[in-house]
């Protein structure tokens, strides 16, 4: 009988980067490689405007990406802020997770370690992304814009038939986001966390919010204490973003996914999210998730 194996990932564009997953997962591939396929596949594809080449800009025109690898065994962690003109964000997020020092890197210094250890240069700012920032500009000049305009981050997870788990995450942040702004996506535990022995997290939506729960790490937490990784999401997601709204008096897009080291997988939002999953006993398939009845 086949061991146990699962790859989940955010939004519906990540569908075919979790079939190669899903492939590579069957065929015995490591965690960490399996995830990092994933999410290439998303930054290669021209048309996602949020995720690697084709990414809409800062508001002044640049594209500006965040990302982050984490490996479930070791614990060990490599992420990027704010890195320019890097065909493969998540790459150099990996590469930066072989380091005990120096693994998150931000802006100019990113860069400059993408370039030095060999990464694929290139101009990010496809034609099409420069335009829909122009036109955006001409819109800006008659009315305000708001944080989040509905951008989709790519966050994956995979358990291998060793049982080794990973968690990777790749964005161009939030179109029009000021210069040097990070989101939560490269921040342990806020935008993904994984351990091996208990399961992974990863998130999607307003950064700013995200980070103020650290909901990737809370989700893990309620696994390690027994909690199924639906219901760790449910108990970390809605009584958080009620408590935002409570408190903070608004609260900004949310959604995570969750896979524990069986296997199972689950998901929280407040608004309509997509994803794709695979398991062992499961082909890849294109899921939706609503927010929860409120109260
Ligand atoms: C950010 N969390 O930079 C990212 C954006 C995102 O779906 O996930 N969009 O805040």
């Amino acid at each position: 009988r086949q061991m146990k194996w699962g790859t989940i990932a955010t939004w519906r564009m990540a569908h075919d980067g979790v079939v190669k997953a899903s492939d590579l997962l069957a065929q015995q591939a490591q965690a960490g490689d399996a995830v990092e396929a994933l999410i290439k596949t998303v930054e290669a594809y021209p048309y996602y405007k949020s995720v690697g080449y084709g990414g809409l800009p800062n508001e002044e025109g640049v594209v500006e990406m965040d990302a982050a690898f984490m490996d479930g065994d070791t614990l060990a962690q490599g992420a990027v802020g704010g890195i320019q003109n890097v065909k493969h964000a998540i790459s150099v997020a990996r590469a930066l997770a072989k380091y005990h020092y120096n693994s998150f890197r931000v802006g100019e210094g990113a860069t400059k370690f993408a370039l030095l250890h060999g990464f694929e240069m290139t101009n990010m700012l496809t034609p099409r992304a420069k335009a829909e920032w122009q036109k955006r500009l001409q819109v800006l000049r008659q009315q305000p814009m708001t944080a989040y305009d509905g951008h989709d981050t790519v966050g994956a997870i995979a358990l291998d038939q060793t049982g080794s788990m990973a968690v990777g995450t790749s964005t161009s942040g939030l179109f029009m986001k000021k210069a040097g702004r990070v989101g939560d996506s490269p921040l342990s535990g806020s935008g993904y966390y994984a351990d091996s022995e208990i399961g992974a997290a990863a998130a999607t939506g307003l950064g700013e919010d995200i980070m103020k729960g650290c909901m990737s790490y809370e989700i893990v937490r309620r696994m390690a204490a027994g909690a199924t990784p639906q219901a760790a999401c449910d108990q970390a997601v809605y009584p958080f973003v009620a408590k935002l709204k409570a408190r903070y008096g608004k609260v900004g897009e949310f959604s995570l996914i969750a896979m524990n080291h069986n296997g199972e997988w689950g998901v929280a939002t407040n608004v309509e999210f997509t994803f794709s999953v695979a398991t062992a006993d499961q082909p890849a398939q294109i899921l939706i998730a609503h927010p929860a009845a409120e109260g």
